[in-house]
């Protein structure tokens, strides 16, 4: 069968934007990267994605922000998911890809299970391979895959918050297919498009993010492949997100559940048409609220300098002068500037004296809340803007 093509015509139009996880100092101001930010749609495919993307050797290096141990409850997420999914481990291998900072090898290995992290952002992968983990730092490609099958048989290919980042995404999925065979099975999960939809959670759409998945695009692309999504469960990690279960449609049939699911993807043009109305909202009362509460002389800053919102401060104009600073526990991040907005970085510790704080990390809502007591004791009070712009 042809392999499938996918062309995205323009539907959201959000200007000019930085590279969410590129922390700036003050002399990397004048240098800063900056690209178009459309995001379009494929009617044969359903694909939705990015329309300019931004080359991975910018985004993914040696000096990478993001890591995967920062949360708690990701820690725990990662260990129930490893439980999970321990009988699609096998007697084989598992491999994961973009295993950052190793949070959910350590599960695998607790398990007893062996596990090859494949991670190209070297800073993050020495992070794991310095506690004990085998890691290929480099992207997933064809001769990758040859030198894992060397390694040994897979059982299961697992990915978190990565299969959306990889443009060739078809090729992508060619190397797994390979390297789960007719009997191993790969399980993903990423931001998930009617989630994004019904929350207008638009801070997930940037430059790491080339693709906004939905079953029935993952389908198009596996079909010529002999491939399918033969189970799906939603889960609530980072703000709605759909866990996909790919197998040979010979050995892997299919579920009731993905039927289910796939009923709910109806309209997906409407639904684009309706989110686009709905970021113009958002983005309009947000900056009413915190005009307002500037001019009520109340001090506000952000919590968490996440890659979500570098693109709502960039996309609704919110810099220093709203919001005068961020605190953010990751030590790479501290001392540095906001992409874009150019708002400083504070470390946690500095989070006190304050009346309001946005949360650009809502989807980690529950444990921020609950480690925060001090500050609602003292009357603090969060801001957020999903699913629309209120104060908490
Ligand atoms: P968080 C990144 O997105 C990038 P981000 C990537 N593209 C992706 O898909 C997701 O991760 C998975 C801090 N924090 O998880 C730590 C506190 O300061 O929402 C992090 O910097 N205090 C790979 O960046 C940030 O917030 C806290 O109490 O949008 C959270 O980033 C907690 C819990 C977190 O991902």
């Amino acid at each position: 069968m042809e392999p499938v093509k996918i062309k995205l015509n323009p539907i959201i139009d959000f200007g000019k934007m930085p590279i969410a996880n590129a922390f700036l100092t003050k002399e990397q101001f004048k240098d800063e990267f900056f690209y178009d930010m459309v995001l379009g749609y494929d009617p044969a495919t359903h694909a939705i994605g990015l329309v300019n993307t931004v080359p991975p050797e910018h985004m993914f290096h040696d000096h990478y922000a993001f890591f995967s141990g920062t949360s708690r409850a990701m820690q725990r997420h990662f260990r129930e998911t490893a439980e999970k999914l321990l009988p699609y481990a096998g007697k084989g291998m598992v491999v994961e890809i973009g295993s950052n900072d190793g949070i959910m090898l350590e599960a695998w290995k607790e398990l007893g299970v062996r596990a090859i992290g494949v991670e190209p952002s070297a800073n993050v992968a020495d992070v794991s391979k310095s506690r004990g983990h085998e890691v290929i730092a480099k992207f997933m490609t064809p001769e990758v895959a040859d030198e894992i099958l060397s390694r040994g048989k897979v059982s299961l290919v697992f990915g978190a918050n990565v299969s959306c980042h990889i443009e060739g995404f078809r090729e992508y999925l060619e190397c797994i297919t390979r390297l789960i065979g007719r009997e191993g099975a790969f399980v993903f999960e990423d931001p998930y498009f009617m989630d994004i939809a019904e929350k207008t959670s638009y801070d997930q759409i940037y430059d790491e993010h080339v693709w906004y998945f939905t079953l029935s695009f993952i389908n198009a692309v596996l079909d010529p492949l002999g491939f399918h999504v033969f189970d799906c469960e939603h889960i609530e990690t980072h703000g709605g997100e759909l866990r996909m279960y790919v197998g040979h449609k010979d050995t892997h049939p299919v579920k009731p559940v993905v039927g289910e699911w796939l009923a709910k993807e109806t309209d997906i043009p409407g639904k684009l048409e309706l989110l686009k109305t709905n970021i113009i909202k958002s983005k309009i009362v947000l900056l009413e609220i915190l005009n307002r509460l500037k001019k009520e002389g109340k001090r506000v800053c952000g919590f968490g300098a996440t890659s979500k919102g570098v693109i709502v401060t960039n996309y609704c104009g919110i810099g220093p002068e709203l919001i005068p600073f961020i605190t953010d526990t990751t030590p790479v991040k501290q001392g540095k500037y906001y992409p874009g907005v150019h708002t400083p970085i504070v470390p946690q510790e500095e989070f006190k004296n304050v009346d309001y704080a946005f949360l650009f990390a809502w989807n980690h809502f529950k444990e921020i809340d609950a480690s925060q007591d001090r500050f609602r004791k003292a009357g603090g009070r969060w801001i957020t803007h999903v699913p629309t712009p209120r104060i908490i």
